[in-house]
């Protein structure tokens, strides 16, 4: 059984968990995650050299002989293994995800958990979609359609996701008798080695799935460029998602498959019919928990002119109770952001603003050494003023009356298309808006970020990747390969003898 402990109460502070953050939480009991964390060491890992890049493939290519023969009933009892493995582990991997990652606590649990969710439900998935489906046919003829592995995949995970992600992309892989080449994040190598051991310890085969770390720029072109790979994974930047796509049409060799998820501009829609507080405790979830570190965050809040007075003043209220520090400890709501880069563009992004936007909060002391950054909004004049995703606790806000079907189009012409947020009292409003979004997942009168796997199966279309969903009913099928076989069962006895 579960242990059931109560949820801190600090551990979100001001931000009230959804109901899944809350399940998760309870999961684990604080004593052993501070333990875990004393415990935890986060190891070197050394890079690949991209010259290791074809025996690398060459032994996937050989194991998976074996495992794509494995019954689909042996791969996905291997991967419930996994997630039975990592929900025992649970408070090593959050120190891990803690100390590596720099993410908070609450992040973390939900974070693991979700993992653990990818593990089971593409076990399932596997075991539904891998049976042969009997098609009609005319009489004297048998007719099935089934899915087969592909061959070996190169999995491209990011750092805001580092187990999660990770998981999820060698989990479906796996699950459908495919071999895995991973190459994750350079900034967060140690817990993807972690899931790794756990995945062999499980019953992978070693060559079934190889990790090969180090920059995309090398380790990740080489893998792209190999002309045996038989398909890529990749969730990142929308630019690396085309730098891909580019390598995988240039080279020689058989057109192969890319399922990306890239970036957003995601945005919320607030009609003046909307309940304050319950856009207020909505975006301040959706645009600073995980110090915005998330594709699916809100970057723009499009918020009706009768209203927008009351909403901002209660983001303002709520947002300066969130406390950014060190993800350690148990008050910190907004870890520091990943790295230096992610430093300096967020600096340069903010001091653009600052020129250009009306500033909604304190601005943040850009303290050096430190990556932590205040949640910071700004009121832009347009929601065209918003032209690049940037990756921080920043919320762009706008103001705007007349036709909500105006401001979808408009967002629409953005050209992303991963969440969107509507706030409305009126529910066939809700719903015509959703229809007119060109918006993977949309989420009405509630937050827009974590999406349950198998609840909301997540990803977007144009500039926010190929689909299909991740977690959802259709992402299997991409990793597999089709096969009909059609048998004439109107033959004389040689050939069934042939066949038996
Ligand atoms: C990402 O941030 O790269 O719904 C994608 C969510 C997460 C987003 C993951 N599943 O917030």
């Amino acid at each position: 059984a579960q242990p059931s402990l109560p949820l801190p109460p600090q551990l979100y502070g001001a931000v009230r968990p959804n109901s899944r953050g809350l399940d998760l939480a309870v999961a684990s009991s604080r004593a052993a995650l501070e333990e875990a964390f004393a415990q935890a060491d986060v190891p070197a890992v050394a890079p690949a050299d991209p010259a290791q890049v074809p025996q690398a493939v060459q032994r996937a290519l050989a194991a998976g002989h074996a495992w794509e023969r494995t019954p689909v009933e042996h791969r996905a009892s291997v991967l419930r293994d996994a997630a039975d493995a990592m929900q025992a582990d649970l408070p090593r991997f959050c120190a891990l995800l803690v100390k590596e990652g720099f993410k908070t606590w609450g992040d973390a649990v939900a974070e693991v958990r979700e993992a653990i969710d990818f593990l089971r439900f593409y076990a399932s998935e596997a075991e539904r979609i891998m049976q042969p489906v009997p098609l009609p046919g005319p009489t004297g003829e048998s007719n099935v359609l089934r899915l087969t592995a592909r061959g070996p995949w190169v999995c491209i995970s990011p750092w805001n996701f580092p187990l999660a992600i990770f998981t999820g992309q060698v989990a479906a892989a796996l699950a459908t008798g495919n071999t895995v080449l991973a190459k994750p994040a350079e900034q967060t190598p140690a817990v993807a080695l972690e899931a790794v051991r756990l995945l062999h310890a499980a019953g992978v085969p070693a060559d079934a799935l190889q990790l090969l770390h180090g920059p995309g720029e090398t380790v990740g072109a080489a893998l792209v460029a190999e002309p045996r790979i038989a398909g890529v994974v990749f969730t990142g930047s929308t630019q690396v998602a085309k730098t891909i796509q580019r390598a995988l049409a240039a080279k020689d060799g058989p057109i192969v498959p890319l399922i990306a998820e890239t970036g957003g501009i995601n945005a919320m829609l607030v009609d003046s019919t909307a309940l304050p507080e319950q856009v207020a405790d909505a975006v301040v979830q959706s645009a600073f928990r995980s110090a915005g570190q998330r594709c699916s965050a809100l970057r723009l809040l499009c918020v009706h002119e009768a209203v927008a007075d009351t909403v901002i003043a209660m983001i303002q209220g709520a947002a300066r109770e969130l406390v950014a520090g060190d993800p350690a400890q148990w008050r910190t709501d907004l870890g520091p952001v990943i790295d230096d880069d992610a430093w300096s563009n967020l600096q340069r992004h903010l001091q653009r603003l600052q020129r250009e936007a009306t500033p909604l909060l304190a601005p943040s002391p850009f303290e050096p050494g430190t990556r932590l950054l205040a949640p910071q909004a700004f009121e832009v004049k347009s929601l065209e003023d918003v032209r690049h995703e940037i990756f921080g606790p920043v919320l762009h806000v706008v103001r705007w009356g007349g036709d909500p079907r105006e401001v979808i189009a408009a967002i629409n012409r953005v050209g992303y298309g991963l969440t969107l947020g509507i706030q409305t009292r009126i529910d066939s409003r809700a719903e015509a808006l959703a229809r007119e979004a060109r918006t993977g997942n949309v989420y009405v009168n509630r937050n827009m970020i974590g999406a349950v796997v198998g609840v909301q199966p997540f990803g977007g279309e144009g500039l926010s990747g190929t689909g299909p969903k991740a977690g959802g009913p259709h992402y299997l099928q991409r990793f597999c390969a089709e096969q009909t076989l059609t048998i004439n069962t109107t033959a004389a006895g040689g050939n069934v003898a042939l066949l038996a």
